[in-house]
């Protein structure tokens, strides 16, 4: 049975107070999709505005520590995320991965700390140019999901999956239907191997150049259960004809 999609924004290192007026119109404008479930993951300074100004919809951060707290200077803690505001973070993103230089095992410690704490979680993967050129792109996906899932999955709240092909990122270019459906299909069978029956209800999403142009081709693909959206994301007049597409 399709899952119900999810449509997140990612606005990355955008946004000032100013530009919430955009994150309250994306919010408003989405209630005409209510088969569609929306969230936008905001810079972790705008978190505890966002969610005040917007209490009925979902707020994420983009990124937390793994410990509860202590000597970590200029990290964010999932408690601290819960008291703003949040409700989700992404984890793994492949900017972090590549210029903060977080390995696997460090998701996989962000993702449980998330899980186990009640935050939900969107846990990115994604290939390199030359990893895809030289045809080990589902297998260099599916070892980062081997080192960077948790353990269990949690009752209390979900985790998803963004499949984020490096070289698609900001770039206008994306993969074939093929390569998608390829990949996502890869993915869910890595989920069912590691968590039976529950790996059927984690969403997998597709982020990489997502915009209302390609958004219908994009989510018609099997097992793609909504998107990871940057740059479209930081105007509603983008976003919401991908989050009507998803609907
Ligand atoms: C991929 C995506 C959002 P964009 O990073 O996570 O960004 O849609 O701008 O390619």
């Amino acid at each position: 049975m399709a899952l119900r999609k999810l449509v997140a924004g990612n606005w990355k290192m955008h946004g000032l107070s100013a530009d919430l007026a955009e994150a309250k119109a994306i919010a408003e404008q989405s209630k005409d999709y209510p088969g569609v479930d929306v969230a936008l993951c905001v810079p972790s300074i705008l978190i505890e505005r966002a969610a005040r100004a917007l209490p009925d919809f979902t707020i994420g951060a983009q990124d937390v520590h793994h410990a509860e707290k202590g000597a970590h200077t200029g990290c964010i803690s999932v408690q601290m995320l819960h008291d703003a505001g949040a409700s989700l973070t992404i984890v793994g993103h492949s900017e972090r991965r590549e210029a903060q230089r977080e390995s696997d095992e460090e998701v996989k410690s962000k993702a449980t700390a998330a899980l186990s704490c009640g935050l939900a979680v969107i846990l990115c993967v994604g290939e390199s140019l030359e990893v895809r050129e030289r045809g080990a792109a589902v297998e260099t996906v599916v070892g980062q999901l081997d080192g960077s899932l948790p353990h269990v999955l949690s009752s209390e709240t979900e985790l998803a999956i963004a499949y984020e092909p490096i070289w698609a990122i900001g770039t206008g270019k994306i993969p074939t239907v093929d390569e998608i459906a390829e990949m996502h299909s890869a993915i869910r069978q890595r989920l069912r191997e590691r968590f039976g029956a529950d790996g059927d209800q984690v969403r997998i999403l597709y982020g990489g150049s997502v915009k209302a142009s390609n958004a219908v081709e994009i989510f018609a693909i099997a097992d793609v259960d909504g998107a990871l959206v940057g740059g479209a994301s930081l105007k509603a007049t983008d976003f919401i004809p991908i989050v009507a597409a998803a609907a």
